[in-house]
């Protein structure tokens, strides 16, 4: 294995570093485009059974540190998304993880099995977005949801299986751990935080949609706290994502536990170069701390 390969559930990825869902995944040329930037995977937008147009604008407000959006899942349903697929898969030249979102926990393995018999490495079950209730905090808060959306989509596939998780609940770790036991192959950690802004002056909230999901550095400390907890409760491997930036960032993920990390927000703001960044500046403190390979730094934080 080289230094920067990772086997997550036998998906190799190196380096092991994506896209997080949301950022530039439905169109195939911004597929292809994430895929070049140097990511050992490429993870698409959520997409569910149905064509969506999402929410009115305005959908993304700036906060401090960090973006605020309520794009209402948008996306073009599987039937149009599998003709997309088609024609990226071929160019991509990376696994890519198809991220896939449901109003009831069948509808995740609906819509798996519309694709799955395409060259997709895996797929990551949204189950976690702020804004829009019935896929999101109403979903993914309850147990025996998780537990459901997780079975379901397991009885689809043969493929790995990740589960994003919301950080708008009181027990992370207790649900990643509900999670494993309904037989997730990962835990994507974490979505956005569910999060506001107001407009003074018309005196009422920004978003059209009222709430929306906060993102970028803002919520990092949040994302580093739910991958140290989810480690030292689960045994599968925790995907870190919410507010990575730079390689002093990731290494702190891969610390806390992360096998991999996603990166998000950090694209909006510095362009798809942030990947090669973050690789280099990860290549240099292996070296100059001593480290065999990447793999060696996932945990480390948890030595006693
Ligand atoms: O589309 C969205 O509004 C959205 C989704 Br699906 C999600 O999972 N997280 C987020 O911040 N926005």
């Amino acid at each position: 294995m080289g230094k920067f390969e990772v086997a997550l559930s036998g998906m190799r990825l190196e380096p092991p570093i994506m896209n997080a869902s949301g950022v530039l995944g439905l169109a195939s040329s911004s597929l292809v485009m994430v895929a070049e930037a140097g990511v050992g995977a490429v993870v698409t937008k959520s997409i569910g059974l149905e064509p969506r147009a999402g929410n009115p604008n305005p959908t993304v407000v700036e906060a401090p540190c960090g973006l605020l959006n309520s794009m209402g899942l948008p996306n073009p349903g599987v039937e149009n998304f599998r003709v997309e697929l088609e024609e990226a898969l071929p160019r991509i030249g990376k696994p890519l993880i198809v991220s896939v979102f449901g109003f009831r926990p069948e509808e995740y393995g609906k819509v798996i099995r519309r694709i799955d018999d395409l060259p997709v490495a895996g797929f990551e079950l949204n189950v976690s977005c702020p804004h829009v209730g019935e896929v999101g905090t109403e979903l993914g808060s309850k147990p025996e949801n998780i537990r459901r959306v997780v079975e379901e989509a397991k009885a689809a596939t043969e493929k790995p299986v990740f589960i994003k998780l919301s950080p708008n609940v009181s027990d992370f770790a207790g649900l990643a751990k509900v999670a494993e036991e309904a037989g997730a192959d990962g835990i994507t950690a974490i979505n956005t935080v569910r999060a506001m802004a107001i407009d003074i002056e018309a005196g009422r909230p920004i978003l059209a949609g009222v709430f929306g999901g906060l993102s970028g550095p803002a919520i990092k400390p949040v994302a580093l706290r739910c991958v140290y907890e989810a480690y030292e409760t689960v045994g599968i491997p925790i995907i870190g994502c919410g507010g990575i930036s730079s390689w002093t960032d990731a290494v702190e993920f891969f610390m806390a536990g992360a096998s991999a990390i996603q990166v998000g927000t950090a694209i909006a703001y510095h362009g798809l170069e942030v990947f090669r960044h973050i690789i280099e500046g990860l290549a240099s403190y292996l070296e100059e701390h001593g480290f065999k390979s990447l793999r060696e730094l996932v945990g480390f934080a948890h030595r006693r």
